[in-house]
């Protein structure tokens, strides 16, 4: 039998491949790796190898996500098909329709590896934005009929792709040729088309939103952006701006504060201009710019409970609140970190002590344990040791964040049409799959790993809090 190459060596090469290839659209994003990198080697100099403590230096390294659109339920079963086929799995709902000011039609989930260890291997996420065309807010009945007839006429990925995705999927990997088959067609479906644009019918929907006509414009799809994962994203902010980059405004998520992180942060620039081609009315093509595509990083901190959810929406309430009036960055940071600081716990013991983030936990030895099981005793003692659980997923207000500030106009909707109403459920219908929600993943890990300390330590732990 040919050796088999797993799905998490898959997943990893799909993430070189389209670094690779958005490298070399989007120059700016090789710049960005780079300084990723210097900014992460000098923080583990400096602060020692603890620093891995949310992710192995390597896992940190490699780490992408991507961010991809497209225009219907049935191209978004499709892309589930492809992504299981590098065994992700798609991951919560974001409705970002009313989380934004500007005009961005979309409901989103994120495709990723749900299983720890597949996280620690290779922890590839796509976001996935797709459009909702039957949103009388945005879509008239005359363009959405259109955009539904123009995105129904596409094929994003083809047979043998899908084929592949789903022998990859069934088996657990695929043969080193078909492997190789499989990540050059799928790598290659989110290559930006050289194909013309209809102008008319791009400058239409650009009117109602720059999302819909980037998704619904085009007769293809593509990566919208990747994004690299830094240990310090205020060091990686002023090392790009210092590059001459413009970044945007500010770090989007919670402050930079002297407590754990947690959560997610991240920030971005605008991409350049790209070159594209263009079919007028008349059918002439002319050559045109467009610019839809950015650059963003991220850094990632603590998975947080319901309850420390909930106490995350009231510092950020907070913060907005105090920041009214503040100008300068500095100011700004400073007032932010202050709020934080009433909000959330400095030790991050006590973030997993109050219930407030996700941990793991385990016996420091397996020597039976003849204290009382209780989880603060068991930590002050030595006797168990509290490993945080990273923040996998995303921020719907920094993704409509993110959308926003990229987005040249705002575009229109209609306040007073009816909404189309979506959640979970419906999406997870239109995937074809259950969606997972992040909490329960986390809470899951956490679970399983007191159970093992009980197991090891002969004691039932008591005291943990639910989070909830
Ligand atoms: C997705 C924006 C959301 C993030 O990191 O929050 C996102 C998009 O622009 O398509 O990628
Ligand atoms: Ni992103």
């Amino acid at each position: 039998m040919t050796a088999i190459v797993t799905l998490s060596e898959l997943r990893a090469r799909f993430a070189v491949g389209l670094a690779e290839l958005y490298g070399r659209e989007v120059p700016a994003y090789t710049t960005l790796v780079d300084v990723s990198r210097q900014v992460n080697e000098d923080h583990i100099r400096r602060h020692g190898r603890q620093v891995e403590r949310l992710g192995s230096i390597d896992r940190v390294t490699a780490e992408r996500h991507g961010a991809i659109r497209v225009g219907s339920p049935a191209e978004l079963a499709q892309a589930a098909r492809l992504f299981a086929g590098f065994g992700m799995k798609p991951v919560g709902f974001y409705d970002l329709r009313d989380a934004s000011s500007s005009s961005v039609p979309v409901v989103s989930t994120a495709f990723r590896p749900t299983a720890p260890d597949e996280l620690a291997r290779n922890p590839f996420r796509v976001f996935t934005s797709m459009l909702v065309s039957d949103d009388r807010r945005f879509f008239d009945e005359a363009t959405q009929r259109q955009l539904e007839t123009f995105i129904a006429a596409r094929r994003l990925f083809g047979e043998e792709l899908l084929g592949l995705a789903d022998r990859s999927a069934a088996d657990g990997g695929l043969s080193p040729d078909d492997a190789d088959r499989f990540l050059a067609l799928a790598t290659a479906a989110f290559e930006l088309s050289p194909d013309p644009i209809d102008e008319a019918w791009y400058r239409h929907l650009k009117r109602i939103s720059a999302v819909a006509a980037d998704i619904g414009g085009s007769p293809s799809t593509h990566i919208n952006h990747l994004t690299p994962r830094v240990l310090d994203i205020d060091d990686l902010y002023a090392r790009m701006s210092a590059r001459g980059i413009t970044m945007i405004d500010e770090v989007q998520g919670p402050p930079a504060w002297a407590g754990p992180d947690v959560l997610l942060r991240q920030t971005s620039f605008r991409a350049l201009d790209e070159s594209r081609l263009f079919r007028q009315p008349d059918g002439t093509v002319t050559e045109g710019l467009l610019r839809v595509r950015f650059g963003e990083v991220e850094q990632r901190g603590i998975a947080l409970t319901e309850r420390g959810r909930d106490v995350y929406e009231r510092a950020t309430a907070e913060v907005v609140r105090q920041l009214y009036a503040v100008t300068g960055r500095e100011a700004r940071g400073a007032v932010a970190a202050e709020v934080w600081a009433d909000f959330f716990p400095i030790h991050e013991v006590d973030l997993a002590l109050s219930g407030l983030g996700f941990f793991t936990y385990r016996a420091a030895s397996s020597a039976p344990y003849t204290g009382t099981g209780d989880l603060r005793a068991l930590l002050t003692s030595g006797a168990v040791v509290a490993e945080p659980i990273v923040y996998e997923d995303f921020l719907p207000r920094s993704a409509a964040g993110i959308f926003q500030s990229n987005l040249a106009d705002q575009g229109s909707r209609d306040h007073a049409a009816q909404a189309k109403n979506y959640d979970m459920e419906r999406l997870s219908e239109s995937i074809g799959l259950p969606i997972d929600e992040p909490v329960a993943l986390y809470r899951r890990q956490q679970d399983k790993s007191l159970a093992e300390v009980g197991r090891t330590l002969g004691v039932t732990v008591t005291g943990t809090p639910t989070g909830r």
